[in-house]
């Protein structure tokens, strides 16, 4: 099957991902361009996330230490329940939409990443992640709480100073829904969550795993769409953050450092993604189908400057890729887990 055009079920979504292996019969024989990174501060005067400056909306940060959760002063949602008019029309349909939109800046250290990180620090990233949660889904307007990085000037992140943003939405959105109806069909089929049944046989196949520990493994899935794009799975039972105890915090930090050094490792450059946890809706029914799972989505392909594109039969049929999974896992799986800026 390896080197022939196919295509493969996501089940998570149950779309498809065309598989054309046959068109690099040598991924890796291109040179590595380098990209030089420009050094940054520890402090930019200029950086509306760093300690004590003020904001673009007019407030200031406090001297934090830590990390550092606010309102996004520029939120996409606004926290007014039913604000808006209503349309039901079948072809110009409107729902007015609830959110609430936060900024969680992860180290005072303008010139930090994920990976840069101590375990201690992504811990506390974690934990806070997990307190936002709490807070969040305790409010009865919230239904889903999307918590995600997005990283790098190639993903359209306005900001290098290391951050995430969380949008709580009185509705689920697109991406959840899909894996909500999928996750719920396989779970009344077979009577276990889809995401642990993947996370065990992926384990006993150990051809797409990429860092494993006690509690976790990150893994090429299947059915990946993105060259490098990897899923975070628990090995254990989870719904949502709510669900980790101390011990499974510490070694989500651990499987998330060595997975994002791993990255910056591939093409010797600051590896830019979008990234984010999919947690099951806070609608106070039960979700026993549900499992916690991280996305990373990274659109880098070939070196730091050449990235893949989905457009043309990927945009108007269906996405694709030449790479294979198993490929990009061992691809992954090879390199070192000491950040190569310590090297
Ligand atoms: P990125 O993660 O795409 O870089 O976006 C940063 C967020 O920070 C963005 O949603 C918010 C923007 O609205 N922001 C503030 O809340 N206050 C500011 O002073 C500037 C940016
Ligand atoms: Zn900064």
């Amino acid at each position: 099957m390896s080197d022939i055009p196919h295509r493969r079920l996501n089940p998570l979504t149950g779309e498809y991902v065309l598989v054309s292996p046959h068109r690099t019969q040598r991924p890796w024989q291109g040179k590595v361009e380098r990209v030089q990174e420009t050094s940054r501060p520890e402090y930019d005067p200029k950086c509306y996330l760093c300690p004590g400056n003020e904001r673009a909306g007019g407030k200031s940060n406090p001297q934090y230490t830590g990390t550092f959760a606010f309102d996004n002063d520029f939120a996409a949602l606004l926290p007014l329940e039913n604000s808006g008019q209503a349309q039901d029309d079948p072809l110009f349909r409107v729902e007015p939409e609830y959110g609430i939109c936060r900024v969680i800046c992860f180290s005072p250290r303008h010139n930090l990443s994920l990976p840069e990180l101590s375990l201690e620090e992504i811990e506390d990233v974690i934990s806070v992640w997990t307190d936002e949660t709490r807070i969040l889904s305790g409010n009865p307007n919230i239904a889903s709480i999307q918590i995600f990085e997005n990283k790098g000037e190639l993903m359209g992140c306005s900001n290098p100073h290391p951050h995430s943003q969380i949008w709580a939405t009185q509705r689920l959105p697109n991406e959840p829904a899909k894996e909500l109806i999928q996750q719920r069909a396989y779970f009344a089929k077979h009577g276990r969550p889809m995401l642990e049944d993947v996370a065990s046989r992926e384990m006993e196949a150990d051809c797409r795993a990429v860092v494993i520990n006690d509690h976790w493994v990150a893994l090429v899935p299947f059915w990946a769409t993105w060259p490098f794009e990897t899923i975070v799975l628990p090995r254990f039972r989870a719904s949502s953050l709510l669900d980790l105890d101390t011990a499974r915090r510490k070694s989500l930090a651990d499987v998330l450092k060595r997975l994002t050094t791993k990255y910056d490792n591939l093409f010797e450059v600051s590896f830019p993604y979008s990234m984010g946890f999919h947690q099951s809706p806070f609608d106070s029914q039960d979700h026993p189908e549900w499992t916690l799972h991280m996305h990373f989505y990274p659109p880098l392909l070939r070196s730091a400057v050449i990235r893949k594109f989905m457009v043309g039969f990927e945009m108007l049929g269906m996405p694709g890729r030449d790479i294979t999974p198993e490929s990009a896992a061992e691809r992954l799986r090879e390199l070192s887990e000491v950040h190569y800026k310590n090297t």
